[in-house]
């Protein structure tokens, strides 16, 4: 195991030094990430000082070193878990063979494929998020923003790594790629769905790193299992910054929640919008948009693409090693719900094939448990409303209810049922144009736009009012 090189141009663990191919290769893409970064990443602010934490190592304590950075000069590094001894492959058709170092010859294409979906989605989250910083509810929640911008640039490192250490010309050429697309494009867009929509306001913001970046938590998770050691020690360390994009989250539409209901009681009013807040209807809606969009971003109910990655050991089920069955599912099955006709049914189906599903079921079981928090915030206050997740067929454009309008209590629509209903659903024009206009920055230390209820603490143990970014005298490019 090689040291951590944290004052090398590119700070690793990987013993890059020692391999001069693949570190004046990294070096060479590295100029050309700065530039994507300058060009698409957060607008504004790029002068400035953000108290941030940096990886330094992957133990315990090293890896959270907080420091004010300027965020082109934040050390994006390459950090990889520790390597377990022994470790084998868990599942598939490889099982108990010994974990691959490098990549099998026959599922190469596949495994390329399957790591720049993952690479892709980490910069297109950045150039979503870019504008963001100019309406900033607080200093607190800005540094939380470039927080994530500068974690996600992070993975896409980590992807980058392997496609330059273990896929040769096509990986340098797929890297390479990564920075050639753009969220929303419409020439060259990002891969998956969800990556192209706008996160144009701080709402939105907040229910994506809820909910979509609670995808990449199980879908790293998943990857994490791989029989590819390099990517299984990759997503790993990744999982660990993972925790805090979810946190953002969920404490964020959780003061949002608080800030509401206090003014609901004060005013005796569930129409809190005349008082500068989010009115919970318009939370429920943009809950229905961000939940059913990220829920794409499993893929179809029955796919044989998750069942050749599983069974060649590529991408495992979520907690795959704790699960106490085969871990090959020739003969298992899953119930999954379907499209038949005009009804929503739940047949049994192969396992194998359903793997996707499998996960998007532990994902919305972990997704509710958020929503059960948010409740008790609600109730706390004594108001006898509940924010729910939407049938999993809702507002789906990928797999069988792509098909059909299925309405958020899970029956199949006419398209004029539908029409006359999507605008008490899913956020209309007029929604996204109330929320713009709650949208101005506050940016004294310690106040907060409001909308929103201060956090229970600051970061790091420093107090709320901490200044988390240092804006100086005025503002710059
Ligand atoms: N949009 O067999 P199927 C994160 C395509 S988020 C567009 O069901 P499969 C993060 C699919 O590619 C985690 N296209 O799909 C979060 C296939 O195309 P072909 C990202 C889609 O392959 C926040 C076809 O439809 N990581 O880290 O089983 C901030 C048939 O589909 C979509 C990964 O996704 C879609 N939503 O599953 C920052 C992990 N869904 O073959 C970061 C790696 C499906 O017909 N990716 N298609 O051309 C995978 O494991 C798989 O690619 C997927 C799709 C689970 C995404
Ligand atoms: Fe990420
Ligand atoms: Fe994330």
């Amino acid at each position: 195991m090689a040291g951590v090189d944290y004052f090398d141009r590119i700070p690793n663990n990987v013993g890059l030094a020692a391999n001069r191919r693949l570190l004046r290769a990294l070096e060479d893409w590295q100029p050309r990430f700065l530039d994507w970064w300058r060009e698409m990443g957060p607008e504004g602010f790029q002068a400035k000082d953000v108290y941030l934490r940096t990886a330094v190592s992957v133990d315990s304590k090293g890896w959270a070193h907080f420091d004010y950075v300027k965020m082109p000069e934040y050390r994006w590094g390459i950090f990889l878990a520790e390597p377990e001894p022994g470790r084998v492959v868990n599942f598939g058709a490889y099982k108990g063979n010994p974990a691959w170092q490098d990549v099998p010859g026959e599922y190469r294409g596949v495994l390329r494929r399957l790591i720049v979906t993952q690479g892709d989605t980490e910069p297109a989250s950045v150039e979503q998020q870019r504008h963001l910083g100019r309406t900033c509810p607080s200093l607190y929640d800005l540094r939380n923003l470039f927080q994530v911008n500068v974690e996600e640039g992070r993975h896409l490192w980590a992807m980058v790594y392997l496609l330059h250490a273990h896929f040769g010309r096509d990986g340098r050429e797929e890297a390479e790629a990564l920075l050639q697309r753009r969220s929303g494009d419409r020439d060259k867009p990002r891969i998956l769905g969800a990556f192209n929509e706008e996160t144009p306001d701080w709402l939105a913001f907040f229910m994506f790193t809820y909910f979509t970046d609670r995808d990449g938590k199980y879908q790293l998770c998943s990857l994490a299992e791989s029989g590819f050691d390099p990517l299984s020690r990759t997503c790993r360390f990744m999982l660990t910054e993972e925790a805090h994009h979810m946190f953002v989250g969920e404490t964020g539409i959780g003061r949002i929640v608080e800030r509401t209901c206090q003014l609901m009681r004060e005013h005796r009013t569930e129409d809190v919008r005349k008082f500068g807040a989010i009115d919970l209807r318009t939370l429920q809606k943009y809950l229905n948009f961000h939940y059913s969009v990220s829920l794409d971003l499993f893929g179809s109910e029955i796919s044989t693409n998750a069942a050749n990655y599983y069974t060649s050991g590529l991408k495992g089920r979520f907690e795959e090693t704790k699960r106490d069955d085969d871990h090959l599912l020739k003969e298992a099955t899953h119930a999954v719900a379907l499209l038949e006709g005009d009804r929503v049914v739940t047949r049994e189906v192969p396992a194998l094939t359903s793997l996707n599903e499998r996960l998007r079921d532990d994902y919305i079981a972990d997704c509710q448990r958020g929503l059960d928090r948010w409740n008790q915030v609600i109730r706390k206050h004594g108001l006898d409303v509940e924010l729910r997740l939407p049938h999993r067929g809702f507002h789906r454009a990928i797999g069988c209810f792509a098909e059909a309008r299925i309405s958020p209590d899970g029956r199949v629509l006419t398209e004029a049922e539908w029409d006359a209903k999507r605008d008490e659903w899913l956020p209309n024009g007029e929604d996204a144009a109330f929320i713009a206009s709650l949208m101005r920055p506050e940016t004294e230390p310690g106040k907060f736009a409001g909308w929103i209820a201060p956090p229970a603490r600051g970061i790091n143990g420093k107090p709320i009012d901490f200044e988390y970014v240092r804006l100086g005298p005025r503002e710059d490019a």
